[in-house]
């Protein structure tokens, strides 16, 4: 274990550029035991990538699996099968071609469908894509592009090369606690009184949808299914990252603004933060039943966030914070790449490249672990998209 204190102290650099001075005054950082990443169960130090994968890179999963986002009951579904809803069509004055596609499937609870759209652009060669878990409204990912949002903005995106995908999150889950009757938990767990404290949440629903839609990349000729990124805002970050964590099929993982369950380490308890108490009690069904335990109680939690972001690791990974979006922790979003970077380190690459936390719109672009801080408030912006495709052409082009 070590004290989160100690590491700042001897990080001067974070400690000048991090004006927060709330963040300073903060006993709750003093003394916080941050769970050792590198260290096994056992004891035994990590030093190489092959123990990593051996032994430890599975036991932080299963920390996360068993105490934060619940155990998925199925993996890809025997029957999944992808259907078009309408025909293809040329999109975006005949740069793009636009599928709609239908993912379908059966458990014991019966059947059910949820619908994702892909923009790929024209080219002779198979392209890079971002896949948008999306956490809001239909008008956000509008397939016709008669409403043009900077939650999805496809137009830039398909101009830079990339296709770009996205579904809907609520079409695998509601986003309400409504006693897991409905969505996909019903599919596959049509009984609630038998789920147990591990078993998984919403967040953990939405992560395996994207998972499905991945199915589909595979199968897709004009998709480069080896260079896909899995990005998501806020709810939707909290999930993209649990979502690459278990799926290292996704080249490349973004949280943006993901806060508090995302990239935000917990024990760095900053005032205006959301701490775990409040996401369990306004939101009780995103996360295993388990995760209650850890409400005003983040210490005995076995794992913090910058766990999370180390599984994401040798794959490339990103992280974003917003000025204006003190409720998201945007010092705790940093730290959590700080402390993760070691589990880059073991492959000998760069994972974040400095522990100075940014001025306002200055990217961090020079490692395997992007990371930027962008002036405004708690959003998805052409901003932050600018930023993950230019930190997705560095490693790709
Ligand atoms: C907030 C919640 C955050 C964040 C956000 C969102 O109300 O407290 O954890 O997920 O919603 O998804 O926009």
């Amino acid at each position: 274990m070590k004290s989160i204190f100690l590491t700042q102290i001897n990080n001067c650099r974070w400690l000048a550029a991090c004006l927060l001075p709330a963040l300073l005054a903060s006993q709750a950082l003093v003394g916080a035991e941050i769970p050792e990443l590198l260290t096994c169960a056992d004891g035994t130090k990590v030093t190489t990538s092959g123990q990593w994968e051996a032994q430890r890179r599975g036991e932080v999963l299963e920390l996360f699996r068993a105490h934060v986002f619940g155990r998925n009951p199925v993996d890809r579904p025997a029957d999944l099968k992808f259907e078009r809803v309408v025909p293809d069509a040329e999109m975006l004055d005949g740069k793009a071609i636009r599928k709609q596609i239908k993912a379908s499937f059966s458990g014991p609870g019966g059947q059910h469908s949820f619908v994702f759209t892909a923009f790929i652009p024209k080219s002779s060669k198979p392209v890079p894509a971002f896949l948008l878990i999306c956490n809001r409204g239909y008008e956000n990912i509008d397939p016709d592009r008669v409403e043009k949002s900077s939650f999805w903005p496809v137009e830039q995106i398909v101009e830079r090369g990339y296709a770009a995908l996205a579904f809907r999150n609520a079409e695998l889950d509601p986003d309400h606690h409504d006693g897991w009757t409905n969505g996909v938990h019903q599919i596959f767990q049509p009984d609630p009184k038998l789920r147990t404290s591990d078993s998984w949440g919403t967040l953990a629903a939405w992560a395996w949808g994207a998972s499905r839609v991945m199915d589909w990349i595979e199968s897709e000729p004009l998709i480069n299914a080896g260079r896909v990124g899995v990005l998501g805002h806020s709810r939707g970050g909290k999930t993209a990252l649990w979502c690459g964590a278990q799926d290292n099929r996704f080249a490349l993982t973004i949280s943006n603004n993901s806060g508090c369950g995302g990239a935000k380490l917990n024990r760095m308890e900053l005032p205006k933060s959301e701490p775990i108490a409040r996401i369990n009690k306004n939101f009780p069904h995103w996360f295993c039943e388990r995760f209650k335990e850890y409400s005003a109680n983040e210490n005995a939690l076995p794992v913090d966030q910058h766990m999370l972001i180390a599984l994401l690791a040798p794959r490339l990974a990103y992280v974003a914070s917003a000025t204006g979006d003190d409720w998201a922790g945007q010092p705790g979003e940093f730290q959590s790449c700080v402390l993760a970077a070691p589990a880059w380190g073991l492959y000998g690459l760069k994972g974040l490249g400095t522990t100075a936390f940014p001025a306002p719109d200055t990217p961090i672009h020079s490692g395997y672990i992007g990371y930027h801080l962008r002036s405004g408030k708690h959003n998805l912006t052409e901003y932050d998209w600018k930023c993950y495709m230019d930190f997705a052409d560095k490693h790709w082009r």
